[in-house]
């Protein structure tokens, strides 16, 4: 094939630009990984406009996984207790199609589900909804973005009338104050962080505020860090709005001109003096004051955040209180400024646009609306009423739906549910009742595998055509370079011949991926993410391009301009730009105001109590990207993250005589897990942390989420996977006595005979 080649780093919503080499190539020697295996050359793309030549770990090393462990043919078997058999292509989709029939008969089409994920191209995504949605009329098409994006999209949607982050990358470069609220962005989104870190090196009197109960990496970096505990962040926001409103620091023009609620928000955050939110956030008064004053001073706010604010039990209510600050500061719209959130995955933002969530359709429409619905009945000729007006199953419902029977079928790809998702125990009990559950994947094994009755080998990243948007709303074009492993295909080319095997030929007919792109664009069309000025040609010449980017004009503007803008910048109304959205301050709201909400702290679904005192937080590190199918199989990585492990205050493995890397056995509610000790200052008291990285075929008996609970915000249907109440025995004290209580009379004792 090719030479080299441009194409987007498949792993984090960062979205940077890569270039890749084959491992032989002219006049330079093979390039191989630390085994000796020849792989694929990769280094950062100076062109890319998102990233501008920076690369991390993830992206410089994900060449090395690409030939590890592939799953090549579609295997089958008929139930879970048995061994899996390969079986041609035609097979394995002829039961697919058999079985959605019969689903379909005797329960109807919503007996059929769809688990798919961030980590699917946009034209993965629009395939899938144009099948499950549209052609067989349920939409019970459910991604892992419910586990991750969705608390933001449903804020971004009560709040400005439609999903989209507001913001670009060029803003980090230009804000007089970074708010990092629940984002470990050092570790999660470094190249984000890079770019603002260097502005912050640049700009002295430009500040960093970062939010999180743990002294992460971007804890460290920051001029002011608030260790709040975990799930007080409304307290704290609606705290630094009651100071600004003290001081009379807040914007009544915006106020007046551009929003409505506020009479309502105010009301609110009366309650919230200094003095009560430093005592619940458990944090020191003044620096609740200096959070206030740093957003008081500063004429351009920029929040970021993720987990620690989506994965909540109040994810919208967080989302929106953020939101609230920015409007009644009026830090949106402007360079610089605007509540910014970091999507994860490396396309959920494409997801988003495809219409990649139960509740949503492609082009930023939902599907309560009847218009909308109608809309893309008309596009994908299909007969009026065909979309059901009801969202469909979130994906924790299609675990519950199993429970009940009510699922038929359940088709999960790209996504490792049985690492990933909340309550394993529970998610495993309920995948081991599913009738018939298809897996396609990468890689095998994988742990969802497991639970299996047929599995299909999907091409990965390097081996199809297809697009991904990041978090600034960039579109990159991702060719394929690699030749596919055995018979894997694209997942979209999957979904398309179900379609055609189900009789919906006419709506299937696509030979390349350039066709679906072709087709989804049109979704688009006079939506706030329109794309219909986006093609694989110009996105092959030109590079990179943002959306909104309508078909009649391109409005891409170069840096000079942006630079006069930003210092001649004393109106935002005046600007026009594909780079922020919102910048006339008009939103997409029928009367184009901006909607305050009016929320109290509502704190823990699952606070800790007498029995299990501890608030366990679950999170990510630098190297290994999620269940590890990727980063468990390149040795850097390994070395880098060897195992799992706990972290925990001294104080605290003082009191429980807890030391340096004994084994622990953490327990909630619903299940357990062991991790060795890290004994640290970097975690607030009363709290502890475990990477989620660590599933049944890594380590053993190491997952985070056999303790974690589904309970989710009510308005995005999150699950709060950031917290949960869990106890902590070392491993060595149950080998006497396996009982929580016989443990604490034994610290009891001890605690008895050491006091005078
Ligand atoms: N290295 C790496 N990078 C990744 C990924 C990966 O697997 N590995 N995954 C990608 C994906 S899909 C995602 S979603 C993002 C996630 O990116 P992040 O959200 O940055 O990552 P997390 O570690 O999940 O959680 C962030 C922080 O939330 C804090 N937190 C916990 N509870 C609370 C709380 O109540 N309030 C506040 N304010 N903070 C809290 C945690 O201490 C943690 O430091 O990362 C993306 N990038
Ligand atoms: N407790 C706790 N749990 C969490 C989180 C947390 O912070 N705490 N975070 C949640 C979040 S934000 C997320 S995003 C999820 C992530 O959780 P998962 O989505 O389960 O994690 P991944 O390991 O990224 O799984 C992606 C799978 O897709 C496969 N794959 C890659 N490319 C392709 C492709 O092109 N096609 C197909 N068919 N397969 C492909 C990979 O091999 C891999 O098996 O975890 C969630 N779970
Ligand atoms: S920051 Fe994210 S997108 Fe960029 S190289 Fe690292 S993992 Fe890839
Ligand atoms: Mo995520």
């Amino acid at each position: 094939m090719t030479d080299s080649v441009k194409t987007l780093c498949p792993y984090c919503g960062v979205g940077c630009g890569l270039e890749v080499s084959p491992p032989a190539s002219a006049g330079r020697a093979t390039h191989r990984d630390s085994q000796g295996n020849p792989i694929w050359k990769v280094t950062a793309d100076r062109a890319h406009p998102s990233s501008k030549g920076m690369v991390c770990v993830k992206g410089a090393t994900v060449s090395e996984a690409v030939d590890k462990d592939r799953l090549k043919y579609p295997m089958m078997r008929d139930s879970l207790g048995e061994s899996f058999r390969q079986v041609s292509w035609d097979e394995a989709l002829d039961r697919i199609v058999h079985r959605i029939k019969t689903v379909i008969a005797t329960d109807g089409p919503d007996g059929i589900c769809m688990y798919g994920s961030g980590q699917f191209q946009t034209e993965d995504y629009y395939i899938a909804q144009k099948l499950l949605k549209g052609c067989l009329g349920t939409n019970n098409f459910d991604a892992n973005s419910r586990l991750c994006m969705s608390s933001a999209v449903a804020g971004y949607i009560q709040s400005f009338g439609s999903d989209g982050p507001p913001c670009c990358y060029d803003d980090l470069d230009l804000t007089d104050c970074a708010f990092l609220i629940g984002t470990n962005a050092a570790e999660c989104h470094p190249i984000v962080f890079n770019r603002l870190h260097k502005h912050l090196k640049k700009d002295r009197k430009a500040k960093l505020i970062v939010v999180d109960p743990r002294t992460t990496k971007t804890a460290e970096a920051a001029d002011l860090h608030l260790a709040i505990k975990p799930g007080t962040d409304i307290d704290l926001l609606n705290g630094i709005a009651h100071l600004l409103m003290r001081w009379g620091k807040i914007d009544t023009y915006f106020i007046d001109e551009c929003t409505q609620g506020f009479a309502e928000y105010a009301q609110i955050i009366r309650h919230y003096s200094p003095e009560i939110v430093a005592q619940s956030c458990n944090i020191p008064i003044e620096d609740l004051e200096q959070a206030a004053r740093y957003w008081a001073d500063s004429e351009r706010v920029l929040s970021l955040w993720s987990m620690g604010v989506n994965q909540s039990s109040e994810g919208t209510a967080k989302v929106r209180t953020i939101i609230n600050l920015h409007l009644m500061t009026a830090n949106i719209g402007k360079p610089g400024a605007g509540p910014f959130s970091l999507t994860g995955q490396p396309n959920a933002m494409g997801g988003r646009e495809a219409g990649g969530l139960s509740h949503i359709l492609p082009g930023y429409r939902v599907v309560k609306n009847p218009q909308h619905r109608a809309e893309l009945e008309q596009l994908w000729g299909l007969k009026p009423g065909q979309i059901s007006p009801e969202p469909g199953r979130d994906c924790w419902s299609m675990i519950t739906g199993l429970e009940t029977g009510e699922v038929g079928l359940l088709w999960i790809a790209a996504t490792n549910p049985a690492v990933s998702m909340p309550d394993l125990e529970r998610t495993k009990a309920a995948l081991l009742k599913s009738p018939l559950t298809v897996y396609q994947d990468a890689y095998y094994p994988t742990e969802t595998a497991a639970y299996a009755h047929i599995i299909l080998p999907a091409a990965q990243w390097s081996e199809k055509t297809g697009t991904m948007t990041n978090s600034e709303r960039m579109v990159t074009l991702c060719p394929q370079f690699r030749p596919r492993p055995g018979e894997a295909k694209a997942d979209w080319e999957i979904f398309a011949e179900v379609g055609r095997r189900l009789g919906f030929t006419e709506q299937f007919q696509f030979e390349t991926s350039a066709d679906v792109h072709r087709e989804f664009i049109q979704a688009t069309r006079n939506r706030p993410c329109d794309m219909t000025g986006i093609n694989y040609e110009r996105l092959q010449q030109e590079g990179p391009l943002q959306w909104p980017c309508p078909e009649e004009e391109n409005p891409v503007i170069d840096q000079k301009e942006e630079k006069l803008f930003t210092s001649l910048f004393k109106n935002p109304a005046e600007k026009p730009s594909a780079k922020r959205l919102y910048t006339d301050w008009k939103f997409n709201t029928p009367d184009t105001r901006a909607r305050f909400a009016a929320f109290h702290s509502k704190g823990l679904a699952e606070p800790p109590d007498e029995d299990y005192p501890f608030v366990l937080t679950v999170g990510r590190l630098y190297g290994h990207w999620h269940t590890q199918t990727r980063t468990g199989r390149i040795e850097k990585i390994k070395k880098m993250h060897p195992n799992p492990f706990i972290e925990i205050h001294p104080r605290d493995a003082a009191n429980l005589k807890i030391e340096e890397g004994a084994l622990i056995e953490v327990r909630s509610r619903r299940g357990a897990a062991r991790f060795p000790a890290m004994i640290t200052k970097a975690i607030t008291p009363g709290t502890v942390f475990v990477p989620m990285h660590w599933g049944a075929i890594w380590a053993d008996n190491a997952e985070a989420n056999n303790l974690t609970h589904p309970i989710a915000c009510p308005i995005s249907l999150e699950p709060e996977l950031k917290a949960c109440a869990v106890q902590l025995i070392p491993v060595a004290f149950l080998s006497k006595d396996s009982s929580a209580g016989a443990y604490q009379n034994f610290l009891n004792s001890e605690l008895a005979s050491a006091t005078p």
